[in-house]
């Protein structure tokens, strides 16, 4: 019964579909360590507080990495702090089957969630997720960027890293002119229900199949589109639960 409750409660949230204006950075709350998405962590040989298994550079030695953002989207917390959109106003909701999880709107054609406070100096952005379909589309698009903004559809607008009908590629959106894929390279073999992660760290976007299904990555030499502060996820033409996204900056919060 509660968990009826509490979805009853958010749909109505996750109809919204402008993200307001975004909020100046939030005063530093305490730092984030170890590796919140998987639950603990052994092991940090650089010391700097992130856990060897999620730390993006886990033996720096001049600056140390921080993370100025992870969500694993776990009860109580969930959804909070993220604004979901879709064309078809369908909602980003809590998944029955994994409790606990973020299920994207079935059946929309397009969707994005955007986290709602602008972050700056975001050096990295990862994200993990499964994909629920039988069969990947020609369009199927999973996506994730930083520096972005919403735009006047409602849809993503800036660079983005992930899986394209082209493979794993880097893509320049603006309203109107939606797709612009620049270099994109190497192809994944997908495992439909295989974890993955994408990794976004410019110029290189990384895609891993967590399973047995391989990986793959692009990089681009074009100068950074980026339209604003905000982190997101898009995805086009398919189902996913989204398992957790994480932002690593080596400018610590203060
Ligand atoms: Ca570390
Ligand atoms: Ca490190």
């Amino acid at each position: 019964m509660v968990v009826i409750i509490a979805l009853s409660g958010c749909d109505s949230l996750f109809h919204l579909s402008q993200v307001h204006a975004p909020a100046p950075d939030a005063p530093p709350g305490p730092a984030i360590t170890g590796c919140p998405m998987y639950g603990s962590s052994v092991g940090d040989r650089d010391g700097d507080g992130i856990g060897d298994a999620c730390d993006p550079d886990p033996d720096n030695t001049a600056q140390p990495d921080c993370f100025v953002m992870v969500t694993t989207f776990a009860l109580p917390d969930n959804l909070t702090g993220w604004t979901g959109w879709s064309n078809t106003n369908d909602p980003w909701t809590y998944c029955t089957d994994p409790a606990n999880k973020v299920c994207s709107p079935a059946a929309s054609m397009y969707s994005a969630l955007y986290h709602d406070k602008a972050l700056v100096d975001v050096e990295q952005v990862s994200f993990a997720f499964h994909i629920l379909n039988l069969a990947v589309n020609a369009d199927t698009v999973v996506e994730v960027g930083a520096k972005l903004t919403q735009g006047a559809s409602g849809d993503v607008t800036g660079r983005l890293c992930g899986l394209t009908p082209s493979g794993v590629a880097i893509t320049d959106r603006t309203d109107g002119n939606p797709n612009n894929t620049t270099n994109s390279s190497s192809t994944i073999t997908y495992d439909i229900g295989t974890e993955a992660r994408i990794d976004w760290k410019p110029p290189t976007c990384a895609v891993t199949a967590l399973g047995a299904a391989g990986s793959g990555s692009a990089t681009t030499s074009s100068q950074d589109s980026s339209r604003g502060q905000l982190i997101a996820i898009r995805n086009r033409s398919t189902d996913i639960i989204v398992e957790w996204v994480a932002a690593y900056s080596k400018t610590c919060p203060q």
